[in-house]
């Protein structure tokens, strides 16, 4: 049966025994192996009952069985959800009702709490760190031949949860097409192939590291040196053998600094690419110093996948995030009207082209608002246009911090501020950080009389909130900057608390 995804990035390595992935253990997975573990797995979810359409919720530890899951949800004709390891069981809750699944895989230790979140209609399976689980033993016992489910291009493949400005959180709908779509343009532009060594340092529950590193690695054949996560020992150990890298920002100020970064160690390496939040020019220019390589920055969201990059031939520049890829067009427009502005001006950066979404889960409303009727999706971000269509991202109309390429909506911190008995009101806003980009602060009012204290507040929002979206400061105010309509000046708390 034709499915999209599946017939593209999977079955074509059948009968491929070249390696696919390489953990920590130095152990490796065949790409022929793979897709029989992929096969493994389409049978247990569908004893667990899924069916066309289901959502399974993965919330499981970075393992190569974890990626033939993601496999397996195609290959059985299911929504992959992937969620954030570090999320509360408040912050759970959430994104499982909203989401309905049929099945929750996560981490052994973590599964007394999924059960108790789990609907009746579903069932909790589990993937440790260690590679083992009631999801591994019931794989290891099923057939590695699975008769693959059909699914077409507008068929979803994923469901991924971005944070919003409202502070909930929104299902984006990715569907086939917009997934091959984009490894297909990245894979050309990028000119990846099966001669290629992918260092891969990324979670895999954001479109980064799952979308962009793994599905342009299935689709080209490539190799991919799995880690569990990003250590500059392992990198550093492993760049003579590699010829690609994909990071956030961070990873390249980490590997400045340290001293073993030199030409001779990056001597097989072919392309060095950053994402997910702005990359410094200094930090660009540093690492050409250091290294002779050009950082190839790229900018892209999870409801849009990647939108533009700078190109592999010619010339990378530093603070632009470079062309549309192919396929995709973006516009910038006037915020207020919308209406297309003149080349050079700086408004807002909308997006159109199969790469695109197709909505938000179960909000027609907040679909209705980003995505327009002509298809162009409104990004959010500020940017502008050079002479010959480099793009370059100045700003954020939406209030967003990005930490360490991680999102975080104030808006939803401060509702868990806000929430604790004592607090009048807060405002939270990011200042630079020179390890993450940005780090969160947040400014606090308190009731009259209240004996609360920062400890007080810190605990009261660890309960509730990712370690990641947690303030790393805290400040007590009399009273939050309001401008003369009422509108709290965070600009000007950015500029009292930076560091
Ligand atoms: C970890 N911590 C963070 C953090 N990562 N806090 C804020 N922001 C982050 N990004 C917390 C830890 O819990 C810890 O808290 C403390 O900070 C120090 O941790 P660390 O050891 O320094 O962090 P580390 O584990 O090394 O992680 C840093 C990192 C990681 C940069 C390697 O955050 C990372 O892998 N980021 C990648 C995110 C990503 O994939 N984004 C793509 C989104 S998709 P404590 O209290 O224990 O000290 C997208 C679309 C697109 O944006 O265009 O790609
Ligand atoms: P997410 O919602 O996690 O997909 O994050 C998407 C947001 O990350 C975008 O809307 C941008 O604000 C930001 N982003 C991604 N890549 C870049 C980049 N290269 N430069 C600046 N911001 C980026």
């Amino acid at each position: 049966m034709a499915n999209t995804l599946y017939d593209a990035l999977i079955a074509p390595h059948r009968h491929n025994d070249a390696p696919f992935l390489t953990g920590d253990d130095g152990r490796t997975m065949s790409y022929a192996d793979f897709v029989r573990r992929a096969a493994q797995i389409a049978h247990v979810l569908v004893a667990a009952g899924v069916q066309l359409g289901d959502r399974v919720v993965a919330q499981v530890p970075k393992t190569t069985d974890a990626v033939a899951l993601y496999a397996a949800c195609l290959q059985s004709g299911a929504v992959y959800l992937p969620l954030n390891t570090g999320y509360t069981k408040a912050e759970l809750g959430y994104f499982i009702t909203d989401a309905a699944p049929r099945v929750i895989i996560c981490d052994s230790k973590d599964h007394a709490a999924l059960q108790t979140l789990c609907p009746a209609d579903a069932s909790v399976l589990t993937l440790g760190a260690d590679g083992q689980g009631s999801l591994v033993t019931a794989a290891d016992a099923a057939s590695d031949e699975f008769a693959t489910v059909a699914r077409g291009p507008d068929d979803l493949a994923g469901l991924l949860y971005t944070s919003g400005t409202t502070g909930r959180s929104k299902g984006a709908m990715m569907s086939h097409r917009n997934l091959l779509s984009n490894a297909a343009a990245l894979v050309d532009r990028w000119q990846i192939t099966a001669r290629d060594r992918l260092i891969h340092a990324l979670p895999i529950f954001h479109t980064h590291g799952l979308f962009v590193a793994l599905n342009t690695s299935l689709l080209a054949g490539a190799e991919v040196r799995f880690m569990a996560g990003f250590q500059p020992d392992a990198v550093i150990a492993e760049l003579p053998q590699s010829t690609l890298m994909m990071g956030v920002p961070t990873f390249y100020t980490r590997l400045l600094a340290d001293v073993r970064l030199t030409p001779d160690l990056c001597s097989t390496m072919r392309l060095f690419i950053s994402g997910s939040a702005p990359l410094l020019a200094e930090t660009h220019d540093a690492f050409h110093a250091r290294t002779g390589h050009k950082i190839l920055e790229r900018y892209g969201m999870t409801e849009t996948n990647m939108i533009t990059s700078n190109p592999y031939a010619g010339d990378r520049v530093a603070g632009t995030v470079g062309f549309p890829l192919t396929g995709t067009e973006v516009v910038i427009t006037d915020p207020a009207s919308g209406a297309p502005l003149p080349q050079g001006e700086i408004g807002m950066i909308e997006v159109r082209g199969p790469n695109v979404f197709s909505g938000y889960w179960n909000m027609p409303d907040k679909t209705r608002e980003d995505l327009r009727d002509t298809g162009f999706f409104i990004t959010g971000d500020l940017g502008v246009a050079d002479a010959e269509g480099r793009i370059s991202i100045v700003g954020r109309m939406k209030d967003l911090i990005i930490a360490g390429g991680y999102n975080i909506y104030p808006k939803e911190v401060e509702d868990a501020i806000n929430a604790i008995d004592g607090v009048l009101e807060s405002a939270v806003f990011g200042v630079p950080d020179p390890d993450l980009g940005e780090q969160v602060i947040a400014a606090v009012v308190l009731e009259g009389g209240s004996v609360l204290t920062v400890a007080d507040i810190a605990a009261g929002v660890a309960s509730g909130l990712a370690r990641f979206k947690q303030p790393r400061h805290y400040v007590v105010l009399d009273a939050l900057p309001r401008n003369t309509m009422g509108k709290v000046q965070k600009n000007v708390l950015r500029a009292d608390y930076r560091p």
